[in-house]
C-alpha cells in the first residue's frame, strides 16, 4: 500500500462528533464527518481504541478484543463506518493495545484468581522481596509498577494505570491469541494498526529482578524484535495493510530496525526524541519550559537524515497524548500569530520526509484550554502524578503543578472537536464528557471550510502537494543554518528538483540573508510573498520550488 505519500488523520473518538447527543462521541458521528475528511484529503484514518473498555485510560484498558464499546456504537456501526470510509478511498487504522489489557478483561480476572490457573502466566505476577515490592519502579504515571494482589499473595507489572497489568509476551498462548485477534479485524477489512507501546511487549531481566533495587525501563527489549518479526509473518503480511508502532524511548539505530524498508517488521515508528527534548529530571514531562529550536532542528535533522533510505519516518506535533501543538510549539497570544504560526509548523512538518500524522483539530488551529483546578481534568495520569509530584514527593507546589498541567496536560487534545458556532462547538447536544474549549466561537471548522486563506485550507493544499511533488516524498533533507534560534530552513532534493523550506520561528520582522533559495514561490503563509528571504513577516513561512 503507497503510505509513503499518505496523510494519516487521528481520531479520538470520544471527542469527534456525539451523533446521539449523550456527549460522548461515537461511531455514528464519524460516519457523518467521513466528507468533511475527504474534503480535508486525507488518505487514512488512526482510530484511538473503540474497544470495550471499562475507560480507567480512555479505552486504552481493554476488556474485549472483539467487541465495541457501547458507548461507541455497535459491531455493525462499525463495519459501517469501514464500508463509508472505503467508499470515499479512506483507510482506517485500529489502535492495537496488546502491552497490557483492562483488570476486568476475562483473562486477568481469571489469572488473579489462583496460582495455579491456567492464564495464571497470562500475566507477569512475581514474589515480593520480603515484604516490600519486587522492585521500586515507577511507571508512566508516577506510580509504582508493582501491585500486591492479596488473593494470591504476589505482586502483578503495569507500566500504566493499576487497571492495566501487562501480559506476558513470553508465554507463547497470549501471542498467539494476539495473532488471532488482529487477523479477525483484517479479515474484516480493517487496513492496519497503530500500536500501543509496542516496544514495552519484551521485558528485560533487570525490569523484572526481584531484589527490592531501582528496577530498569522496559523499552526495547531482548526479545521484542522476534515478537514483531513473528507478529509480521502470522498476520499483516499477509494483507494490504498499513502499520505504525508507538515507541517510547526509541533510537534512531532502534528505529531502523522496526521500521526498515525490508518490511521485516513495521511500515514505521512514533519517535519521542522531538516532543520530549526538555523532559529532563525528576519532574518529567510536568514542567513550563520551552524547547529552544536549535534543539528542535538538532533533534529533526538526526531523524531526517539518520532514516533516509534505511527505515520511514511518522511525522507529528500533536496527538491524544500531547498539548496543541499551536500552544506548545507556536504562539496564541493573538488571533493573528495563531494562525501564522500554525501554519508555520504545518509546513515545517510537512514537507519533511514520513507520513504525516493531523490529530483532530489541529488543521483548525485548535489550542489548549485554561485549567483553573483538577476538577477541569479528566485524565488517570493527572491524579496519579499529582499525587506523587505534589504531594508525596512534592516536587511541585499546588501552583507550579497547575502551570506544569496547562502546558502539558493530555486534556488538551482531549476537548471536544469544535465544528462550530452552535451550542458546545456542534459536538453534542448533550452536555460532553470534557468541556468544550471556549474558544469555539472564532475557531471552528465551519467557519475554516469556506475561507480560502484558512489553517483548514493550508493543511488541505500542503496534503495535496504530497501527491503531485515526489520531492516531498523520496528527497533528501538538508538542515540549513543549524544555530539559528530563529529561523529554521532545510532544503529537499530529488533528482533536478530542489524545495527550500524557510520559515521564521519569531513574533518578530526578521532579516534572512543566510539563504539563498532557489526558484519559485511554492507556498506561503503570508500574500504575495517576495521570490527571496531578506525579510521575513513574524512566523512567515515560505517554500520555494527549482525544477
Ligand atoms: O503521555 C504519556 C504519559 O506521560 C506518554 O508517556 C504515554 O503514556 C506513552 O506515550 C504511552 O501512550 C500510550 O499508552 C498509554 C495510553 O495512556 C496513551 O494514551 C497511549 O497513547 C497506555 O495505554
Ligand atoms: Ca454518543
Amino acid at each position: 500500500m503507497d503510505w509513503k505519500k499518505s496523510v494519516v488523520y487521528q481520531i479520538y473518538p470520544r471527542s469527534f462528533m456525539d451523533s446521539n447527543d449523550d456527549g460522548i462521541g461515537d461511531i455514528r458521528g464519524i460516519i457523518k464527518k467521513l466528507d468533511y475528511l475527504k474534503l480535508l484529503g486525507i488518505d487514512i484514518i488512526w482510530l484511538s481504541p473503540i474497544y470495550k473498555s471499562p475507560d480507567k485510560d480512555n479505552g486504552y484498558d481493554i476488556s474485549d478484543y472483539y467487541d465495541i464499546s457501547e458507548k461507541f456504537g455497535t459491531l455493525d456501526d462499525f463495519k459501517e463506518l469501514l464500508e463509508e470510509a472505503h467508499n470515499r478511498g479512506i483507510k482506517i487504522l485500529m489502535d492495537l493495545v496488546v502491552n497490557h489489557t483492562s483488570d476486568m478483561h476475562p483473562w486477568f480476572i481469571e489469572s488473579r484468581s489462583s496460582k495455579d490457573n491456567p492464564k495464571r502466566d497470562f500475566y507477569i505476577w512475581r514474589d515480593g522481596f520480603g515484604d516490600k515490592k519486587p522492585t521500586t519502579q515507577y511507571g508512566f504515571f508516577n506510580e509504582p509498577v508493582w501491585q500486591y494482589d492479596e488473593k494470591t499473595d504476589q505482586y502483578y507489572f503495569h507500566n500504566f494505570a493499576v487497571e492495566q497489568p501487562e501480559l506476558n509476551w513470553e508465554n507463547e498462548e497470549v501471542r498467539e491469541e494476539v495473532y488471532k485477534m488482529m487477523n479477525t479485524w483484517l479479515d474484516m477489512g480493517v487496513d492496519g494498526f497503530r500500536m500501543d507501546v509496542i516496544n514495552l511487549i519484551s521485558k528485560p531481566e533487570a525490569t523484572l529482578r526481584v531484589d527490592g533495587g531501582p528496577g530498569a525501563p522496559c523499552e526495547n527489549g531482548p526479545r521484542v524484535h522476534e515478537f514483531l518479526q513473528e507478529m509480521n509473518k502470522k498476520t499483516f503480511s499477509n494483507y494490504n495493510t498499513i502499520t505504525v508502532g508507538e515507541t517510547p524511548g526509541v533510537s534512531v539505530e532502534e528505529a531502523k530496525k522496526y521500521a526498515n524498508l525490508d518490511g521485516s517488521e513495521l511500515d514505521m515508528v512514533f519517535q519521542f526524541e522531538l516532543v520530549g527534548i526538555e523532559d529532563k529530571g525528576p519532574e518529567g514531562k510536568w514542567h513550563t519550559r520551552k524547547i529552544k529550536l536549535s534543539d528542535f532542528k538538532r533533534v529533526t535533522n538526526h531523524w531526517q537524515t539518520g532514516l533516509h533510505g534505511k527505515a520511514w519516518n511518522s511525522l507529528y506535533l500533536s496527538n491524544h497524548d500531547q498539548p496543541r501543538c499551536v500552544s506548545r510549539f507556536g504562539n496564541t497570544s493573538s488571533e493573528f500569530l495563531r494562525e501564522k504560526s500554525a501554519k508555520m509548523l504545518a509546513t515545517i512538518l510537512h514537507f519533511q520526509q514520513g507520513t504525516p500524522y493531523v490529530y483532530q483539530g489541529e488543521e483548525l488551529g485548535m489550542t489548549n484550554y485554561t485549567i483553573n483546578s483538577l476538577d477541569d481534568c479528566r485524565d488517570y495520569e493527572v491524579f496519579s502524578v499529582y499525587k506523587d509530584l505534589v504531594e508525596d514527593k512534592k516536587i511541585h507546589t499546588e501552583e507550579s503543578m497547575l502551570a506544569a498541567l496547562n502546558e502539558r496536560c493530555r486534556d488538551h487534545a482531549r476537548t471536544p472537536m469544535q465544528w462550530n458556532d452552535d451550542v458546545n462547538a456542534g459536538f453534542s447536544k448533550g452536555e460532553p464528557w470534557i468541556e468544550v474549549n471556549p474558544n469555539y466561537k472564532t475557531i471552528n471548522a465551519e467557519a475554516q471550510i469556506n475561507d480560502e486563506n484558512s489553517i483548514f485550507n493550508y493543511y488541505k493544499k500542503l496534503i495535496a502537494l504530497r501527491k503531485e511533488l515526489p520531492v516531498m516524498v523520496d528527497g533528501n533533507f538538508e538542515l540549513l543554518l543549524p544555530d539559528s534560534e530563529e529561523i529554521f530552513a532545510y532544503t529537499r532534493n530529488l533528482d533536478n528538483c530542489k524545495l527550500t523550506i524557510v520559515a521564521n520561528y519569531t513574533d518578530k520582522i526578521i532579516k534572512c540573508d543566510g539563504v539563498k533559495p532557489e526558484g519559485e514561490i511554492l507556498i506561503c503563509n503570508y500574500p504575495n510573498p517576495k521570490n527571496n528571504c531578506e525579510q521575513l513577516q513574524p512566523y512567515e513561512a515560505r517554500v520555494f520550488i527549482k525544477k
